[in-house]
């Protein structure tokens, strides 16, 4: 009988992924550009990396281009990266300007592609910790935060979490709001006026790791060093995820 074959298929193929995804290398919370261009850099290299998104749609906010405009516009630095992913783009008054269902859809196939799970419609509400170091996430079902249901969470054991969550840096937040004595190099979470040249500098320069373990990229790092929002302009994302993914390719071997 086809319909329970089809759905014996579905549950075992999707346990058989989320039981080699419960102890990883790397673990990035939310799906936008620096995290799939982070996740593209590191499955590449080897690493046993996943991508949580609480969305059904992965991508974050690339999608809609600018006020839904569907075009975005890169810096003409990132150009190699695009040809890597095989990218169809136009060079036009000295940047780069592609689709953005084009652009999200390729960092989407060419991420999957050589290896990142993406497990969508998961929320991250909470991090692992010991001491010394951030050690993993704590999942649910997006759903199951949204309608509020009383459903407890399962851990997820990662060497590195990536904060990739955009403007909230939830995940920065998280720790923070655990109110332990930790030292966090932090002032107040916040973002300053649109500034496309300085935030695009801004991204890059502070996308690190601020705890052991814990990493910060794209606009959650902008959030967390207090910087200029940038709008629809993606090379700093780009170049955010590919930064955090060589600080941890030197760092761990796999
Ligand atoms: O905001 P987002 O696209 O992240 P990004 O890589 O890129 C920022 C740009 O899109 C744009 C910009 C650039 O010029 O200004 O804003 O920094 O994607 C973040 C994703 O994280 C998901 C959220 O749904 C979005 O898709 N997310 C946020 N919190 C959580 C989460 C969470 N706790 N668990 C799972 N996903």
């Amino acid at each position: 009988m086809w319909d329970l074959e089809i759905s014996k298929i579905i549950v075992e193929e999707f346990t058989e992924k989320l039981k080699k995804s419960l102890d990883v290398d790397v673990a990035i919370v939310g799906g936008g550009p620096s995290a799939l261009a982070a996740s593209y850099v590191l499955s590449k290299n080897g690493f046993n990396v996943i991508i949580f998104e609480e969305k059904n749609e992965p991508g974050g906010g690339t999608w809609g281009g600018g006020m839904l405009f569907n075009e975005l516009v890169v810096e003409e630095d990132v150009e190699w990266f695009l040809e890597e992913l095989d990218m169809k783009y136009k060079k036009t008054k000295g940047f780069i300007s592609i689709d953005s269902v084009h652009f999200a859809s390729a960092l989407l196939y060419n991420s999957t592609k050589v290896g990142t799970k993406i497990f969508n419609n998961v929320f991250v509400e909470d991090v692992l910790m010991s001491k010394e170091r951030i050690n993993g996430v704590v999942i649910n079902w997006a759903p199951v935060i949204r309608q509020r249901l009383h459903v407890d969470p399962i851990t997820v054991k990662a060497k590195y979490v990536i904060d990739g969550t955009g403007h909230p840096a939830s995940v920065v937040n998280m720790v923070i709001d655990r109110n332990l004595s930790i030292d966090l190099p932090l002032g107040k979470i916040r973002e300053f006026p649109m500034n496309a040249k300085e935030g695009e500098k801004f991204v890059l320069e502070n996308t690190k790791e601020i705890l052991p373990g814990l990493l910060v990229m794209g606009m959650a790092a902008v959030s967390v060093g207090g910087g200029p929002r940038m709008g629809p302009i993606f090379g700093g994302m780009l170049k955010s995820g590919i930064k955090i993914a060589n600080i941890i390719i030197e760092n761990i071997d796999v």
